[in-house]
């Protein structure tokens, strides 16, 4: 028995390393909402629910996550015995309709938890357990300018950080887009695989000349490219165009799933924890999409450190992993968080071994980014997305 001692929740908000252009929103600074639970044993979990843009992304944002736990969801958890993590998230479900991000990091906490208490890891949880130890990590090039780009991509290759790239499109004219995407495939797609992301930004008609030109320019992988609702659509555009179809925004847990692979509307699930509605969700998720033949990548949402490594834990129950993924949040964040920094290199991120999610915060950096911070902050905050 886990009886609920303590919740904190609070967002962070830490700058950019530079502006990340996408076609909904540039963001400076990434604001994150952090769960801290403790149960009445004095045993803490973190959890983490992010999104990307303020509301320019998915219907919750930093502040209505944060207030869906400490309205709703808290309550719920003050109930429950916090060891039986699916009869309290089923109760909390009962309660709580959608928020899939407040959720998530809940369900991220109560993780940590159980992990912390038995001794393992948070992937020995999850699914069939933990299948491997390093997950490959695509960066996304997202200056908004194709020479800065390119130099960056370069950079990220000498230094064996990242040979995947992700391109952020959809917001110029299609041609434009092309181009962008064209001179980086010539600059690195001999010693990279280059992909976009097109943020549901193109008709269907735009979609169907786009794919087309992205082929043959090299571009490997094409991520939603129209409105994730519109699955008769996709469904269209994946069976006619050579470049496989992502589906990102489309995915919101198991039901939309089935349809989608029903449907036969991706060639690729992006798989992310927040969007699924937590960890549990997303392996099921995956589940579906292998059963159905369909090729799995580890998204983000541009999460902090507790999100990407609650992410990497289920990536790495994953068999089949064969576009790799894209877990670089802390990367794209001027502060490292944690007490150890998470360990990339080598083309990937090596997921932490000890018990729980395995990390730790570094509780100073951590307080000067609170943004209910009471003291002054050491550290300069950018202005929000
Ligand atoms: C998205 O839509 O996939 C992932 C990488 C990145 O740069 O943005 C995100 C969100
Ligand atoms: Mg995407």
């Amino acid at each position: 028995m886990a009886a609920f001692g303590h919740a904190d929740t609070f967002i962070v908000d830490v700058p950019t390393i530079r502006p990340h252009v996408l076609a909904m929103a540039t963001m400076y600074a990434q604001s994150m909402v952090i769960v801290r639970l403790t149960d009445a044993d004095g045993i803490e979990g973190v959890g983490e629910g992010t999104t990307i843009g303020g509301l320019s992304y998915g219907e919750e944002s930093p502040e209505s996550i944060k207030s869906a736990i400490d309205t709703y969801i808290v309550p719920v958890l003050e109930t429950c015995d916090l060891a039986q993590i699916g009869a309290t998230m089923a109760k909390v479900a009962r309660c709580v309709r959608g928020n899939h991000f407040a959720k998530c990091a809940v369900e991220t906490a109560l993780l940590d938890m159980a992990g912390k208490r038995l001794g393992i890891p948070v992937s020995e949880l999850i699914g069939g357990g933990r299948v491997r130890d390093r997950l490959a990590v695509a960066w996304t090039l997202a200056s908004g300018d194709t020479g800065r780009d390119i130099a960056e991509g370069e950079e990220m290759l000498d230094r064996r950080r990242h040979d995947i790239f992700k391109l952020k499109i959809g917001k110029r004219a299609v041609p434009d887009d092309v181009a962008h995407v064209g001179a980086i495939c010539k600059a690195l797609g001999d010693r990279a695989s280059i992909r976009v992301d097109v943020n549901q930004n193109w008709s269907e008609a735009q979609a169907k000349i786009g794919m087309a030109m992205l082929y043959d320019v090299g571009c490997d992988l094409v991520e939603q490219p129209i409105a994730g609702d519109d699955i008769a659509a996709m469904a269209r555009l994946s069976g006619a165009q050579a470049v496989p179809l992502m589906a990102d925004e489309a995915l919101r847990g198991p039901r939309t799933a089935l349809r989608i692979a029903s449907a036969g509307a991706a060639g690729v699930f992006a798989l992310k924890i927040a969007q699924s509605g937590g960890l549990f969700a997303a392996a099921e998720v995956a589940a579906i999409g292998a059963a159905a033949g369909i090729g799995l990548y580890g998204g983000t949402m541009l999460e902090g450190a507790v999100g990407t490594v609650a992410s990497a834990h289920v990536f790495a129950t994953l068999p089949e992993l064969a576009w790799g993924t894209e877990l670089f949040g802390p990367l794209l964040q001027t502060e490292d968080i944690l007490r150890e920094p998470l360990a990339y290199g080598d083309f990937s991120l090596a997921v932490p071994t000890g018990p729980g999610l395995g990390i730790a915060f570094d509780e100073d950096k951590l307080a000067c980014f609170r943004r209910d911070r009471t003291a002054p902050t050491l550290y300069p905050v950018a202005a929000g997305a």
